[in-house]
């Protein structure tokens, strides 16, 4: 599989926001798999910006299914094709946090276990973006959404953000892995990767949201780095339940390099909420141990 890079199937002129995290992502995704494909998306700020009533942004076969129920669809979708003796089309779930952590979560869970040859991709923007910043399983410790808000009585959200990769590795699939839009060529390697693998495969994107995180435009690729950057989120990468890449931090950056650009975390910076940050950077921590990112 030869990455064109002059092939765009996601077409210019969708709704996304400036600087939209997703948008970038699956323009990276659709551009590794090529045209043999079969995308399924369920209920999302993806599904909503690229299908305005009347016009669609994909230039490959694409599917909007409900928001629960995505992975059953694509596991149809991938069942027919096989029965019609075509092998050689990959069928592609993006869906968002909501979709994954949450409310699909039943169905991918049935999808992965009964085998399907598919690719999982999760585009992880860390809230329900499309109807307002509303929290998600997805949502990490301290941020501010519409459903955790700061204020006298409440400092955001209160639990650590659910573990979907080692959820995910608890399955046993062949293939998984995080990855994001800051480091291109790994995230197309990975897409590559658990297209070529027989049976499914989940890759991990982080997505920045300008609206939600309270960015500008022009910094999603800079906080996408920086997530690695602090440890708070680790490149790494499964195969057959072993460890197979990592990718190293020589100095990791303390966790407010990352929090401190965002709005979503100011309110950790009055006086009162120091004892988060210290907590958010033992969660970085740990990560580097478990990851030996340092070594
Ligand atoms: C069963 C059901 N519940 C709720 C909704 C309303 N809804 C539409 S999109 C969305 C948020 C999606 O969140 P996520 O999967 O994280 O994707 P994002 O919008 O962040 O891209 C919600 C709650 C719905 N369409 N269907
Ligand atoms: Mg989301």
């Amino acid at each position: 599989m030869q990455t064109d890079l002059k092939k765009n199937y996601l077409a210019p002129g969708h709704n996304a926001c400036p600087g939209c995290g997703v948008a970038i992502g699956v323009r990276l995704i659709l551009r590794a798999a090529g045209e043999k494909v079969v995308v399924v998306s369920p209920t999302g700020c993806l599904e909503t910006f690229t299908s305005p009533y009347g016009a669609s942004a994909w230039e490959v076969p694409w599917v909007h299914p409900l928001f629960e129920n995505a992975p059953a669809v694509a596991s149809g979708i991938e069942a027919a094709l096989k029965y019609k003796g075509d092998y050689e089309t990959h069928v592609i779930v993006i869906g968002g946090d909501g979709a994954t952590f949450d409310i699909g979560f039943g169905a991918l869970s049935g999808m992965v276990e009964r085998g399907h040859d598919i690719l999982y991709i999760c585009y992880d923007n860390e809230a329900y973006m499309n109807t307002g910043i509303q929290r998600s399983g997805a949502t990490p410790y301290g941020a501010t959404t519409n459903t955790t808000p700061r204020g006298k009585f409440s400092r955001g959200e209160t639990r650590p953000k659910k573990d979907l990769l080692e959820i995910m590795r608890a399955h046993n699939l062949r293939y998984v892995a995080s990855a994001t839009i800051a480091y291109p060529q790994d995230l197309a390697r990975k897409v590559k990767k658990g297209l070529a693998i027989d049976g499914p495969a989940y890759i991990h994107l982080i997505t920045p949201c300008n609206l939600g995180w309270g960015i500008n435009p022009e910094e999603t690729v800079e906080l996408s780095r920086l997530i690695v950057k602090t440890g708070l989120f680790p490149l790494v990468e499964y195969e057959d339940g072993e460890l197979t890449s990592v990718h190293k931090l020589k100095n990791a950056l303390p966790v407010e390099e990352y929090l401190k650009k965002q709005k979503r975390f100011a309110h950790l910076f009055e006086e009162e909420n120091a004892q988060m940050i210290a907590e958010i950077q033992k969660m970085a921590d740990q990560n580097i141990k478990k990851y030996n990112l340092a070594g």
